[in-house]
């Protein structure tokens, strides 16, 4: 028999990728899709990976309700969320409703419904704020963002549902990750977008913001094989998924415009719109607990996941 997993926020990069995964594992897949989500012409192929695509939205509890009465999930992978973090300090509503309010109602119908069902859960680097680095899963949670706070909450509600109902739910806190069908809005897609428009004459500049921010890219497609990693692990646990390495949205540019021969100095300019009102200076994954309790490793380096992004947007656009 094969298993049958749920997919909130299905349209969504990573449930691109997790979709593909799970489908070349032999599982029927289900996909959680809201009415109102755009089309996005690069993740379209989704669908071509779900069995089943189901109107609805995290934040409609009684719609969750029915469909884990209607469905027997093996495991349910709750990627929705407004993962737009400059967006949270516009919006920081909605995103409260949707990142916290959302993660609750899966997990209540779990609890009601399912309560036999395995559950990831999508928690965030964000939450470390500006604890100094590396972060790893003992680190302390220093959120500077709306976003940040209201996943902290949902990974708090994560982790208290395990213990008090002894339920299989788990949280992946997943550090930066990257792909060619990355979101427009994202530095690195923006990056690379620029240059490659840039390079095609299209464009004459790039404007950022605070160009000495530091993150921790890895490749979508390697993440989503440790989100099901964590729901075959023997015990539900909480893992912190990264590269380990750090690098600055200055070196993105660097080595991306440098891929064209072209000094990013002459061609990006720093504007405070893109400025946040409380900035995360420096993420860095700890990875040992992925890498040795886990077993799963980031096949690829900042530079193939910046030639993989490159590569599609020079044949793309
Ligand atoms: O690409 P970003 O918008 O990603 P951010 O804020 O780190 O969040 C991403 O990673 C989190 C995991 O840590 C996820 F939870 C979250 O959902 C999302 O996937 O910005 C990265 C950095 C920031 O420091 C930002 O200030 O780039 C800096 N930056 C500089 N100029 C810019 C820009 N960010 C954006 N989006 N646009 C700019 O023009």
């Amino acid at each position: 028999m094969s298993k049958v997993a749920l997919i909130t926020g299905a349209t969504g990069q990573d449930g691109y990728y997790l979709a593909k995964l799970l489908k070349s594992k032999g599982y029927t897949v289900h996909g959680l899709v809201r009415r109102s989500a755009g089309r996005h012409a690069e993740r379209e192929h989704v669908f071509e990976y779900l069995d089943k695509c189901i109107p609805g939205d995290v934040t409609d509890f009684g719609t969750l309700c029915r469909i884990f009465e209607q469905h027997d999930y093996d495991e349910v992978y709750h990627l929705a969320a407004q993962s737009f973090v400059a967006e949270s300090f516009s919006d920081p509503f909605s995103t409260w409703k949707i990142n916290t309010q959302g993660t609750l109602n899966v997990l209540e119908a779990i609890r009601h419904f399912a309560p036999h069902t395995k559950l990831y859960n999508a928690a965030s680097s964000e939450m470390f704020g500006n604890e100094s680095a590396p972060q790893g899963i003992d680190t302390p949670f220093m959120p500077r963002s709306p976003y940040g706070v209201a996943k902290l909450a949902a990974y708090q509600l994560v982790k208290n549902y395990r213990e008090a109902y002894n339920l299989f739910v788990c949280s992946g806190i997943l550090f930066n990750h990257e792909s060619p069908i990355r979101g427009e809005l994202f530095v690195t897609r923006k990056i690379v977008k620029a240059a490659v428009a840039i390079k095609k004459k299209r464009q004459k500049e790039l404007r950022l913001g605070n160009l000495n921010a530091m993150r921790d890219w890895g490749h979508a497609e390697d993440y989503v094989q440790a989100m099901h990693m964590m729901l075959q692990h023997a015990r539900p646990t909480d893992f912190v998924i990264g590269t380990g390495k750090t690098y600055s949205i200055r070196d993105f540019c660097l080595y991306t415009f440098d891929h064209f021969g072209m000094n990013y100095e002459n061609y990006v300019t720093v504007s405070p719109e893109y400025y946040r009102p409380a900035e995360v200076n420096q993420l860095q994954a700890d990875i040992q607990p992925a890498l040795f309790d886990l077993g799963w490793q980031p096949t690829h380096t900042l530079k193939t996941l910046i030639a993989d992004m490159i590569t599609y947007e020079w044949n793309n656009s």
